[in-house]
């Protein structure tokens, strides 16, 4: 059901396992990419477009979810109560699964420590794929034929809501702040998405949380089956993190690392770099080389990353804050002066919890796309904000009212996809304007 990245990947994995297959999907068969109209045709798989039906889904023995597709639709309903079991990704890959699993999820963060945990032990020598929720789909892997040691696997609440019997060797949750509450309805229901990393480990797995977020902290006593470890700023942290300083204490030992002069060197950077060397160190990598690995590691574009320094003032592209915990670190990271961008489409957040850093932090607040109406609303005790109709338009009016020691950050709280086609697009908009507002300076100047 869904015939997008996951869907595709569901698709190769079953035709190659000798499965019969049927593609039903929202999108009319023209509507999709030529590559699939052909790998269809070519391959003889039935395909229902332009919507659902219960006579199209009745000729199956199990149904695959995309991740895109909300598990409560009557439909679906209708067939769990045929008994024919609803799988998602991970149900179907969890049987095949021979290799270490490391598998990281929560609101914000996922894709750094993914990434970050797949550099530390690769430079430790170990054969590692690195995917799921970002980058290669997990059934592609099983799909190419090679294994590897250890499969670290960023995981989204979507995916983890139809994991079936999956089960990680470390399942990490990194944090839980409001998110997707368009598609689970509470946080109750996001919480309980997310806990289903843990719903299989036994005696012998771990878990990490964090153990500065509020939710986490609520987890961590239920959890009794896996042996529990925390990351953050308290002492009793297995990880603990102070300034640019981050301590490991694993059976009596303690491993020093600096992040100084590195670009994981901020508050957040130091929360994604203990958890991810928590759980590299519990795998067996060593400290001399973890720090190597610290010391050259990049993240991935549009998190928190300075794009221009321009006269006095600093621009920073945090496109892929796409919800109101994301914009409360980032906010967190400088100590005020920030002129602020937000914006986007609404994903059903109260935005009124920025209003105590917004009052503290932000000089300036330029409001983009759909959600700018509800955004102002909630925020409208504390700021008077501004409102653009383009990016371009936004980092003008930055520009205008910048002063040296300011910060210019595009941070939006919201999904991208209203004026952009991602919130990737959306971050290299965002630089543009702000580097070809650059070239316009200097030829006045010239
Ligand atoms: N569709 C239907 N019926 C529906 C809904 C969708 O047929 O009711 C069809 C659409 O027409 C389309 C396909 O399903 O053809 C899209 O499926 P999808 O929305 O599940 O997206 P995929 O392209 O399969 O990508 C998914 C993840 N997308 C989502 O969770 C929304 C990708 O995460 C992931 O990389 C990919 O599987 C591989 O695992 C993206 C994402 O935004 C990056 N994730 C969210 C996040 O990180 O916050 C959760």
């Amino acid at each position: 059901m869904g015939l997008g990245v996951s869907g595709r990947a569901a698709v190769r994995y079953l035709l190659a396992s000798g499965v019969q297959v049927f593609v039903s999907d929202s999108r009319e068969f023209a509507e999709l990419p030529l590559a699939d109209q052909e790998y269809l045709q070519e391959n003889n798989v039935a395909f229902e477009g332009g919507g659902h039906s219960r006579e199209f889904f009745l000729q199956g023995d199990f149904i695959v979810l995309s991740p895109g597709v909300p598990k409560d639709l009557p439909l679906l309903m209708e067939m769990k109560e045929q008994n024919i079991p609803l799988l998602g990704e991970l149900a179907l890959a969890a049987p095949q699964l021979v290799e270490q699993v490391v598998a990281v999820t929560g609101t914000n963060g996922k894709t750094t420590v993914t990434a970050l945990i797949g550099e530390l032990l690769k430079s430790s020598g170990k054969k590692v794929f690195v995917g799921g929720n970002i980058g290669t789909p997990l059934l592609d892997y099983l799909c190419q034929g090679e294994r590897v040691d250890v499969l670290v696997l960023e995981l989204s609440s979507f995916q983890l809501e139809s994991a079936g019997d999956f089960r990680p060797d470390i399942g990490v949750l990194l944090n839980i702040t409001p998110d997707h509450l368009n598609r689970h309805g509470s946080m109750v229901a996001y919480a309980a998405a997310k806990m289903k990393l843990f719903a299989h480990q036994g005696e012998q797995d771990k878990a990490i949380l964090g153990s500065d977020d509020p939710m986490c902290r609520q987890i961590m006593p239920l959890l009794t089956e896996q042996k529990v470890y925390s990351f953050g700023t308290k002492e009793e942290c297995e990880a603990k993190g102070e300034g640019n300083e981050l301590t490991i204490t694993l059976e009596g030992r303690k491993d020093f690392y600096s992040l100084a002069g590195t670009q994981l060197a901020s508050h957040t950077g130091l929360l994604n770099s203990g958890v991810a060397v928590l759980a590299a160190s519990l795998l067996g990598c060593k400290a001399e080389e973890i720090q190597k690995t610290l010391n050259h590691f990049t993240p991935a574009a549009h998190r928190l990353q300075l794009v221009t320094r321009r006269k006095g003032v600093d621009y920073y592209d945090d496109s892929k804050a796409t919800n109101t915990g994301a914009v409360l670190s980032a906010l967190a990271s400088f100590s005020g002066n920030v002129i602020l961008i937000a914006g986007g489409r609404d994903k059903g957040e109260d935005y009124s919890v920025l209003t105590e850093l917004v009052g503290k932090k932000v000089k300036e607040l330029i409001l983009i796309g759909e959600a700018a109406e509800s955004i102002d609303e909630a925020l409208k005790g504390v700021i008077r904000a501004n409102r653009a109709a383009s990016m371009e338009d936004a980092v003008a009016v930055a520009v205008e009212v910048a002063e040296p020691g300011d910060v210019v950050l595009l941070s939006p709280a919201c999904a991208s996809f209203d004026m952009f086609d991602s919130y990737g697009h959306r971050g290299e908009v965002f630089c543009d304007a702000v580097l070809n507002f650059k070239e316009q300076i200097r030829e006045t100047v010239v």
